[in-house]
């Protein structure tokens, strides 16, 4: 069984986040889904998600191609899912490109970086929706 993993806040899920987690799916067999956490988001990423983490956590796993669900709150917690989960491969968006090439020669796991969705974000919504 090949299994992937992926890492992000999906905040107001959008098809953006649904293009990466099918393709994500598509590189093997069990797709897991590193969900930030909101402290995680507030400390590390001076972000604040509109929906909490285990709202948007119920989003991830009512989608048919994510199997898994687990909490991110850290940015040095990789090398060590890789292993405790038997990750195969380890995929992002592009804006994250050549960021992450480090758990390929720590832990051997494949690290692709699939192209961003255009013309959609969170961040696009919010100020489309005049929200701050
Ligand atoms: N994404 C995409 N196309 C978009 C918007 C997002 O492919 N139009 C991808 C991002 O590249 C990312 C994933 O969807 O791979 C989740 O996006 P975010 O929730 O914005 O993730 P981010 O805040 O970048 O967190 O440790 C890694 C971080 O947790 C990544």
């Amino acid at each position: 069984m090949k299994r992937v993993i992926t890492y992000g806040t999906f905040d107001l899920l959008h098809y953006g986040h649904i293009e990466l987690l099918k393709r994500a799916k598509a590189l093997g067999d069990y797709l897991i889904v590193a969900l930030s956490t909101d402290e995680f988001n507030w400390d590390d990423k001076q972000k604040k998600a509109y929906f909490p983490y285990e709202k948007r956590k119920q989003l991830l796993e009512a989608i048919r191609y994510v199997d898994l669900v687990i909490p991110e709150n850290s940015w040095d917690q990789k090398d060590n899912d890789m292993k405790l989960y038997q990750v195969d491969t380890f995929v992002m968006g592009d804006d994250w490109k050549g960021k992450f090439d480090f758990l390929h020669e720590d832990t051997g796991v494949d690290v692709i970086y699939l192209p961003r969705t255009p013309e959609i974000s969170t961040t696009k919504i919010k100020h489309d929706l005049n929200m701050n």
